[in-house]
Order: structure tokens, then sequence, then C-alpha cells
């Protein structure tokens, strides 16, 4: 039986529904370019880009163990204008731009940018980075959030985006996140979700903290991440019927893409997993996810997207 595993976040195109997440093989475009070229991603999203180049916390900022990572990079960048042109020509598969600006002059300038370069299509902003000291993640402040978005979309216009959201974990706070993104009706995908933030790893041997930023806090990624990723897909997609989900947390193999898509996603990200692994990771998840629709007898994504069955 032949599998077809073609997708959209949007209007955009992939052929096949996953790539990196955000911060993931991203910085430099050697590795940006190892993506890209890729056959197995279906896209590649740059690492959250600041207006300036930043050079993040200090080290060791970074650990991975048997369950997943913890770290707490601080958005470690080349500045907005070195992946908007990496970007320029690149038309064989969507590459999204991620930013993060520092505050809300940052923000304007580059919306401002975005807007006016044609090539720089559904955006996504970053409303959830954990590890910037003293600032926090907007999409834990509604009004921030709120705020945020009106002055992306007022600078964008027609132009359609998305946003990286954090970790919820009370059905309020999904409810009160979805009454402020359905408002906005250029806002086309969510992607579900950052690390959760502020976790802390301890080496049990030596009695110390994994990383060294804010005394040990970092942002909790890998198998951890899975329930609640899949918790934040489904919650969402019962409430924003019209704006697609892009599923990031806990993606380790083909089964779990499975699972992903089940409760809502679209596409996914993989974060860790391809932290440790490599790019090679792409062609295992593809291969698990052919094998296991082959098994299930589904063709394509749409026959189960969404279709999670409750007991
Ligand atoms: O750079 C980071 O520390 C970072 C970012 Br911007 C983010 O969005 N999520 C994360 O886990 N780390």
């Amino acid at each position: 039986m032949n599998c077809n595993v073609q997708t959209r976040i949007g209007e955009q195109f992939l052929e096949v529904p996953f790539y990196n997440a955000s911060g993931v093989l991203c910085v430099n475009t050697n590795d940006l370019d190892k993506l890209y070229e890729c056959n197995y991603t279906g896209a590649v999203v740059t690492k959250s880009c600041t207006l300036k180049y930043r050079s993040g916390n200090p080290e060791p900022r970074y650990w991975c163990g048997e369950y997943g990572s913890i770290n707490s990079s601080g958005l470690p960048n080349n500045g907005f204008d070195y992946y908007a042109k990496w970007m320029i020509d690149k038309n064989t598969k969507p590459v999204f731009l991620s930013t993060s600006p520092m505050n809300k002059n940052e923000l304007n300038i580059i919306a401002n940018k975005i807007r006016d370069l044609d090539y720089i299509k559904n955006p996504e902003f970053n409303l959830s980075c954990p590890n910037v000291i003293n600032k926090p993640q907007i999409g834990y402040s509604f009004d921030d959030m709120k705020n945020t978005l009106q002055m992306i979309t007022e600078i964008l216009g027609e132009k359609k985006f998305g946003v990286k959201l954090p970790p919820y974990f009370d059905p309020i706070h999904f409810d009160y996140a979805s009454d402020i993104l359905s408002y906005y009706n250029t806002l086309s995908y969510i992607t579900c979700s950052n690390s959760i933030g502020n976790g802390l790893l301890i080496n049990t041997e030596t009695e110390e903290t994994r990383i060294r930023p804010k005394n040990g806090l970092g942002g909790i990624g890998g198998k951890y991440c899975l329930p609640v990723a899949l918790s934040n897909i489904f919650q969402f997609n019962e409430r924003l019927p019209n704006i697609d989900i892009v599923g990031c947390g806990g993606i380790y193999n083909g089964e779990d893409v499975f699972q992903h898509i089940l409760a809502g996603a679209c596409a996914v990200q993989v974060g860790t997993c391809l932290y440790e692994n490599g790019i090679s990771t792409f062609n295992k998840l593809y291969n698990e996810l052919i094998e296991l629709m082959r098994k299930k007898g589904y063709k394509c994504l749409n026959e189960f997207k969404g279709k999670i069955k409750i007991i």
C-alpha cells in the first residue's frame, strides 16, 4: 500500500510532516543547510532571532539524560539579518523564520522588516522563551500576549504568521489563550509547545545542578514533554478549529509522531531527539511513521488527524 505523508501548515505545503524545533541545528548556516538539504525534513525553522547577535547564557547551559534535556541557552543567535539573508531563494521547501524580540522596540523593527520581505512567509513569533533572565514568557501573561499580537497584526497587515506557545496546564488557561488567539485571523498556525520552563535537573553524585544559568533552572525537553505536548495540541485543537497546530514535544519515533497527529497536529517539530541523534532522525521517523500507517491501513494523514477517540 502506498502511504502519503504530505501535509500543510497554513497555505504552505510539506512533503513530509516533520522538521526541526527552533533552537536545534539551526543557529548557523552550515546547520541550516543540512536541515534544508535533508530529504526527510518537510520544512526548516531558524533559531529564534533577536535584532542583533547574542552570545546567550554562560555554559554549561544544556544537558541531556535518559528522559530528556534541560537548556538555558539564553537566545544565542546571529541576528535577524543573518537568517533573513540565508532564507533568500530557499524555495524547494518551506523555511520559517523564528523570532523572539527582546522588547517592544525590537518587535516593531523586526515585524516591519518581515512585512517588507515578501519571501518571509508564515514567520513563527516565539512567545515562550523561558531562559532570558528577567524577561517573563509572553504566553503566560495574557495581557502581554494580546498586546504583542495586536502589534504584530497591525504591522504585518495581511501577512500570515504563527506563534510558538508555552505549555499550559489548566483548562481555563486554554480558554483564555484561545479567546485571544482566535481574534486574529491572520494567525495561521500555533506551535505547541515550547520546553517546560524552569525545571530543575540534578546530578545526584555531585549534588550539583546540571546547568549553570538561573541557579540551574531551565527549559525541559524530550520524553518528559510528550504527554504535555499531546494535551496542548488536543486542547487547542478543540478550541481553535481554524488554526493549524504544529506539535512539538517528546518525539523520538514514528509512534510519537502518529500520536501528535491523532491529537490534532498537522506537522511536528523535533528538538531533543534531533540534538542527540542528528539529522538521520528524520529518515528514521519517516520509516517508522509509514510502517505504522501501513499496519493500521491509513493512506494519508487526514484519515487520522485529530481523530483521537475518547473512551
Ligand atoms: O534560547 C533558549 O534558551 C531557548 C528558547 Br529562545 C526557547 O524558546 N526555548 C528554549 O527551550 N530555549
